[in-house]
């Protein structure tokens, strides 16, 4: 049957126009000071940033230091980067999804974790504005991801008795942070005690091609992975690591891109990758890196930085994409934080986080009221 009543055009898709973005520094002290090779946290402190428009805000975190010791991005150099060039160049500016916003964030070289910020709060504003959980516009699935702990370096003691609380608690992995002398002994300590659990180490960098046979010996405790053992900036030595090790090396620091995880997959270079969300660049990066690895039949899991319940909101929706078959680590908030600056508490129970659902998005949303007793800089970017 055809109609002569002429056709009523669809309305065409408009986009988000972003009016405005605020900007934050906000400080929420640690329950027990967090100590990885690299350096000892006491307070976690991020940039927290709310971009606002069709009446909607979305909102995420970034997952800088204030000094350069995870990464080269400091906390100083990003809120100058943001508010300088990047928030400029979006304010007022109308986008049709988050792959819109490449053609501003890719021209700038490195900056990931500060690119990441504005791409990830994109993300939640756009997922808002279809209506969709961040999950589904991401196009994962499930209500829940596995998760596991990550314990910073302590006396064997201490290490053994966090161990016993973390399963206990159900958690589905135990990740040891290691440094130079303080490694085999606390691994094969928690390994004598436990014989079974699924266990990994992480250095953060603090070895070198040299320390091999220490790396050896940590290839008898049937850890699951060895989490970046060499250099940030270094995938070929790792490739040579890899290449004398029975265990798995998983990197962390090396991969900020897609290109990252090819060039170390094909060159061997690890059989696991750690994805950061905010170390890569955003979701676009997080979900090529995810796709690349698929595609080496190479399996992924989503790290952590800390992160307030913003960040790990973002951090769980990303993690229920097909290919991160391993558990995580973003674990309940309230192992890190007397209060959170969320409504909603983010708490893993045996093991399992559960999708946050409170509205579309990322599922959480901010406490306005506890944010601004713990926010240290507050700043508004406006077209
Ligand atoms: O290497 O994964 C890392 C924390 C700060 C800096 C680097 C790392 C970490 C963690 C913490 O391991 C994981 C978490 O968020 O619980
Ligand atoms: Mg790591």
């Amino acid at each position: 049957m055809s109609s002569d009543a002429p056709l009523s055009p669809v309305p065409l898709y408009q986009g988000i126009r972003i009016e405005s973005a605020e900007l934050r520094i906000v400080s929420l002290p640690l329950l027990t000071p967090f100590v990885i090779s690299s350096g000892t946290m006491t307070a976690k402190t991020l940039p927290l940033l709310v971009l606002k428009g069709e009446g909607i805000e979305g909102v995420a975190e970034a997952v800088m230091d204030p000094a350069p010791d995870y990464l080269e991005e400091t906390i100083a150099g990003a809120m100058t980067f943001l508010r300088e060039v990047l928030l400029p160049q979006i304010v007022g500016k109308r986008f049709a999804s988050p792959y819109d916003l490449q053609p501003v964030l890719s021209p700038w070289r490195g900056n990931r974790m500060a690119k990441a910020v504005v791409e990830m709060a994109f993300w939640d504003l756009w997922a808002k504005s279809l209506g969709l959980p961040l999950q589904a516009a991401l196009g994962g699935t499930g209500d829940h991801v596995d998760v596991g702990v990550s314990l910073g370096i302590a006396p064997v003691e201490t290490t053994l008795e966090r161990v016993g609380a973390a399963l206990e608690q159900g958690y589905k992995r135990t990740k040891l942070k290691i440094a130079q002398g303080h490694d085999v002994r606390i691994v094969e300590a928690v390994r004598t005690e436990y014989p079974d659990i699924k266990l990994t180490v992480d250095a953060n960098t603090d070895y070198g091609l040299a320390d091999l046979p220490v790396l050896q010996m940590l290839d008898d405790f049937g850890l699951d992975y060895i989490e970046q053992p060499l250099a940030h900036d270094d995938i070929h030595d790792h490739a040579k690591v890899q290449r004398s090790l029975r265990t798995a090396i998983c990197l962390d620091e090396s991969i900020r891109s897609a290109s990252d995880a090819r060039k170390a997959l094909e060159t061997g270079a690890a059989r696991v990758i750690n994805i950061k969300v905010g170390r890569v660049g955003g979701f676009a990066e997080a979900r090529a890196i995810h796709d690349t690895c698929a595609a080496f039949g190479v399996p992924v899991w989503c790290g952590g930085m800390l992160e307030s319940g913003i960040g790990r909101a973002h951090n769980i929706h990303l993690a229920t994409l097909a290919n991160f078959t391993k558990p995580g680590d973003t674990s309940s908030a309230s192992r890190y934080f007397e209060r959170d600056i969320t409504n909603e508490a983010l708490e893993a129970h045996n093991g399992e986080m559960p999708v946050p659902r409170q509205g579309p998005g990322i599922g959480v949303t901010l406490d306005r009221a506890y944010l601004a007793t713990v926010t240290d800089h507050a700043e508004e970017v406006t077209a």
